[in-house]
């Protein structure tokens, strides 16, 4: 056993298995302070379902990251609570005790849906780890105290010259580098102008988010003269090799995002030559355990991760800033600051000082929803018992 999985398993035993006496499903609309545009949609309202659970002597929150519709990947927030429900729940009451740890197992029989499961992980492990008095942070492997931040800007109804004041603005904030998110028609006259405006050392990196084929070849050959950090998700989740074909031919790194569902999937596509960066999300995943299983193989193979974001709410947040302390995350994520999404944060405000971010040392994830907030944006609440 490697140094490593000796780690991860006293980590796993610290863990004591416990009932899950009740999961709170709450679906909560934040107002994002500006429209939100992907090659897949406009996000207005970052509407999010939000986990409580509860064990005898703590409760823990998790955050479903998924977006309203199935159109990041099949996952969607509706079917997320349907599944949690009537499928995921169930297979937890049937069980005495569960830990943590054991979730991803005993919810294997269930395919897919791991947005949902990872969740209910995170609430289960925050939950468990305030008993425990252990961070999350500290519990994951993490090694640094902040984390450089970046930050990823949509498609904008103004064109260049507002994608152009949208980047001096974040540059001015403090953000260490600069994603735009490309779609067809929009893409290497946005890229180049900021390119121009910005300079050669700016650090510059673009998102399709799948909406590009192989087709498109000219638009990636002239991306590639533009100096980018890396290209992520030109083409569809399932094309893999069609990523390698074109990381063959470009200069530019390709860097999968939706493609990436485990951590065989990420050695999968690295052996493939389809990767040579990952983003790490620990919902597209199915939970921050095996999100560290992720970083850990592509950090065996010489891959660098940074830590990708679903616009999350602080809950979300504050466990992506954990996740993105450990030692292979060598690329500034896109864990922004709280107010490069809301007005008001569901907890306290995650403040970018010097193009980072804190790493909360709390127990569990280290923050707290605002009960009276959360009440005001509440859509729909209802308490399960398991
Ligand atoms: O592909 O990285 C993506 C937001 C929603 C869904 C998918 C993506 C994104 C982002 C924003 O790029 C990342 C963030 O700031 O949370
Ligand atoms: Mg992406």
């Amino acid at each position: 056993m490697s140094r490593y999985d000796e780690a991860a398993r006293a980590a796993a035993e610290a863990l004591v298995p416990t009932v899950i006496e009740s999961v709170e499903f709450r679906k909560v609309a934040l107002p994002l302070r500006s429209p939100f545009r992907t090659s897949f949609g406009t996000q207005h309202v970052r509407e999010v379902l939000l986990l409580k659970v509860t064990i005898p002597g703590a409760e823990g929150w998790g955050e479903v990251v998924t977006t309203a519709a199935p159109v990041y990947s099949s996952e969607y927030t509706d079917g997320a609570a349907h599944v949690l429900e009537h499928h995921v729940l169930p297979r937890i009451g049937a069980v005495e005790t569960v830990t943590a740890h054991g979730l991803a197992e005993l919810l294997r029989p269930l395919r897919g849906h791991r947005m949902a499961k990872a969740a209910l992980e995170l609430a289960l492990l925050d939950a468990q780890l305030r008993v425990a008095g252990e961070s999350l942070a500290t519990h994951l492997g993490a090694v640094r105290d902040r984390v450089p931040c970046g930050v990823s800007i949509g498609i904008p109804a103004g064109g260049i010259p507002q994608l152009e004041e949208q980047v001096r603005a974040y540059l001015e904030d403090g953000y260490l580098r600069i994603k735009l998110k490309i779609e067809p028609g929009f893409d290497v006259a946005p890229v180049t102008a900021v390119r121009e405006t910005f300079g050669r050392d700016l650090p510059l990196q673009v998102d399709a988010n799948s909406a590009y084929t192989l087709d498109d070849l000219a638009v990636f050959d002239a991306l590639d003269e533009l100096g980018l950090g890396l290209i992520e998700q030109p083409f569809g989740e399932e094309r893999i090799l069609d990523h390698a074909r074109l990381a063959e031919r470009l200069d530019t790194p390709i860097c999968l995002d939706e493609s990436i569902l485990d951590a065989a999937g990420a050695i999968d596509a690295i052996e493939l030559g389809a990767t040579s960066i990952v983003n790490v999300k620990a919902g597209r995943v199915g939970g921050y355990l095996e999100a560290v299983r992720v970083h850990d193989a592509c950090a065996a193979h010489d891959v660098p991760v940074w830590c990708g974001g679903m616009l999350e709410t602080g809950i979300g947040r504050a466990a992506n800033v954990a996740l993105a302390a450990l030692p292979n995350f060598q690329l500034p994520g896109d864990t922004s600051a709280s107010t490069r999404y809301f007005a008001e944060d569901v907890t306290e405000p995650f403040v970018l000082e010097d193009g980072h971010l804190a790493v909360p040392t709390g127990p569990g994830i280290g923050r707290e929803p605002d009960p009276r907030f959360l009440e005001q944006i509440t859509v729909d609440v209802r308490t399960l018992t398991v």
